[in-house]
């Protein structure tokens, strides 16, 4: 790409996720932008505010070199500050004011975008802080989608039904076994966390060709897996009773559930989501199954065995399109099992990009060779085994913000989020 193919791509995709932050937050009145919808979450004018102050941080004083826009307010939006349940009773611009900043942080960021050198620079660091600050406000506005979710009154989101299914996606798919390469050194905008590729060698194993569906959860639920020790982890279990857990996130035990606003039958054939990690485990137990750890997924989305590389996504080195996954908050659901025919791997698996994020075995932890980029504060911080990896991205994530090396990280017991899972277990010897 030429430094005027970056610039112009750079500022596209900055338009497209503004466009995307201004519907969320102007789909509701001030009342609601303020007000918080959960403890779990920031009211969404905190999350609309942030987003212009990261934007300010990153690249008006740190690429830019610019004097502040406001210096006032930083410790407002510092995340690691205040904890969301505390947001609401912080001095936060109001919706007006949060607007006013975040169009002047970038009315200014795009002034920076015409001046600031990029030509003569490594590829990787081309336009990767920009990428960073499309990456950031795409990660909050699936945040917000998901205070949307979490919001009690009428539907104010348009919601177009997802694609039917178009092919069969049951089953288990093999992977034989044998080395891959995971993460990416070359991808321009991955985040430190995807770095660098490095070689992993896994035994043989199989993968679930398709998300664990509702009606298969519902299978769970009904056979009283809720109230059987057996298939939970000790810690899952005692979180399972003081939490008084009985269903995922949202559904209601009667085959309904709420989705922003409307309540509906559950869609058997839809992938299950708002699930915490602790019950992704618990029913992987129960259908004789476990998690796949983060390498297994990522083979299984990435792996081409007629070349022995690692693609970009489970179809190709090609950004995702429409017919590929179900990205971007175009539809308010999961899309049910082989609705994505074209989406799939080399081995046959389904859907492992879009509809809902995959929780894996797999602690968040840096890959061999880890360096923190730009600060610690975006990944290294939260390495250990507090958090839990998911993989694959949700209806509601963006395409930029989604790949086959992409890493998502949350608490065992986070279930607001966009979250199933998908089963894997090692190959049977007679298999391999
Ligand atoms: C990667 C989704 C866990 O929301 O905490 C947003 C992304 N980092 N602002 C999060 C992020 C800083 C992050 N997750
Ligand atoms: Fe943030």
């Amino acid at each position: 790409m030429t430094d005027l193919d970056v610039r112009a791509l750079v500022a596209a995709e900055l338009d497209r996720t503004r466009l995307r932050s201004t519907a969320l937050t102007d789909a509701v009145d001030d009342d609601d932008l303020v007000r918080q919808h959960s403890p779990l979450m920031s009211p969404l004018v905190w999350d609309l505010a942030h987003v212009g102050n990261q934007e300010e941080l990153w690249l008006v004083r740190d690429v830019g070199g610019r004097e502040p826009v406001r210096d006032d307010i930083d410790h407002l939006y510092d995340a690691f500050k205040h904890p969301r349940a505390d947001r609401p009773q912080l001095p936060l611009l109001g919706p007006a004011q949060a607007r006013a900043y975040t169009r002047s942080v970038r009315d200014k960021v795009l002034d920076l975008l015409d001046r600031v050198p990029l030509e003569g620079r490594p590829l990787v660091e081309r336009g990767f802080a920009f990428g960073m600050i499309v990456q950031h406000e795409q990660q909050h506005d699936e945040t917000m989608l998901a205070t949307h979710q979490l919001r009690a009154g009428p539907p104010v989101l348009p919601a177009a039904p997802p694609p039917p299914a178009t092919a069969a996606a049951g089953g288990e798919a093999l992977i034989p076994a044998g080395p891959f390469t995971m993460g990416t050194s070359a991808e321009p905008w991955a985040l430190d966390n995807e770095r660098p590729a490095h070689t992993v060698d896994l035994p043989a194993y199989l993968i679930d060709r398709a998300p664990v569906t509702n009606a298969r959860y519902q299978e769970f639920v009904d056979a009283g897996g809720y109230d059987d020790p057996r298939w939970w982890s000790a810690d899952g279990w005692d979180h399972r009773r003081r939490a008084g857990l009985t269903g995922p996130m949202h559904w209601h035990g009667d085959g309904t559930y709420t989705r922003f606003g409307r309540r509906e039958p559950i869609v058997p054939d839809e992938p299950v989501v708002h699930v915490c990690w602790y019950e992704a485990q618990a029913f992987a137990a129960w259908a004789g199954r476990r998690l796949p750890t983060e390498a297994e997924w990522e083979k299984a989305a990435r792996f081409d065995p007629a070349t022995g590389r690692s693609r970009r996504y489970p179809w190709g080195d090609d950004d995702p399109r429409e017919r590929h996954a179900n990205l971007g908050q175009r539809h308010l659901s999961p899309a049910p099992v082989g609705a994505y025919p074209d989406g799939a791997s080399p081995a046959g698996v389904h859907q492992l990009i879009g509809d809902v994020w995959e929780w894996t075995s797999s602690d968040f932890r840096g890959y061999p060779g880890f360096a923190a980029f730009p600060y610690e504060e975006y990944s290294k911080v939260f390495f250990g085994p507090e958090h839990k990896v998911l993989r694959g991205g949700s209806f509601g994530t963006d395409r930029a913000a989604c790949r086959g090396t992409f890493r998502n990280w949350d608490y065992p017991v986070r279930r607001q989020i966009f979250s199933g899972l998908r089963c894997a277990r090692s190959c049977p010897p007679e298999l391999a």
